[in-house]
């Protein structure tokens, strides 16, 4: 990621544009010194975005790492709308899985269920946060075995027909207690 971030600041530099990060309040060779350890280093990343994504933040992208058999994977991610318009997440894709869908899970009578959810909405000005237990990105399919440490592309996309790219790391639990496969329901 952070080299990503590099590259993502030295591109967005040269096109003139800034990328819409702490990094924009500095100058010159100062910034580019000091803005990839700052928090460009997750915006930077979709500077080459369009416009209308540039207040739409994604960060703290994983999927949670699970045993070699399974063949569904749980992604989780935060997306934050500074924007002025409310945003409709419709959709998600990655080129190491078959498929990713969006689903909510909940826990009922002691039993964790999950299903598919057509459009998350981030309201201007609010966050919403996929993690265990609630929403998640059902990466379905995998292509390759999972590895821990790994970081794995995907794209959102939005009801206004705009994406989002980012990288989700593959790592262990981090509590919570959403139990994958043994309650699927498609
Ligand atoms: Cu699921």
């Amino acid at each position: 990621m952070r080299i990503l971030g590099l590259l993502g600041d030295a591109v967005v530099g040269r096109n003139g544009r800034q990328p819409y990060c702490a990094g924009r309040r500095l100058n010159g060779a100062i910034r580019f010194a000091i803005a990839p350890y700052l928090v460009c280093v997750v915006l930077a990343s979709f500077g080459p975005s369009a416009s209308a994504q540039e207040r739409l933040e994604l960060t703290d992208a994983w999927i949670r790492l699970a045993p070699p058999s399974a063949h569904h994977h749980a992604g989780y991610l935060t997306l934050v709308n500074g924007g002025k318009d409310a945003r409709q997440l419709v959709g998600a894709a990655s080129p190491d899985y078959a498929k990713v869908e969006l689903h909510a899970s909940r826990v009922s009578g002691g039993i964790a269920t999950m299903e598919p959810v057509a459009q998350v909405e981030i309201a201007a000005g609010q966050s919403v946060k996929f993690a265990p237990g609630g929403l998640h990105l059902m990466l379905i399919g995998p292509k390759a075995p999972q590895k821990e440490g790994a970081s794995v592309a995907f794209t959102l996309s939005f009801a206004d027909g705009s994406t989002l790219a980012g990288k989700a790391t593959v790592k262990r639990d981090g509590g919570g207690g959403h139990k994958h496969g043994a309650h699927h329901g498609h």
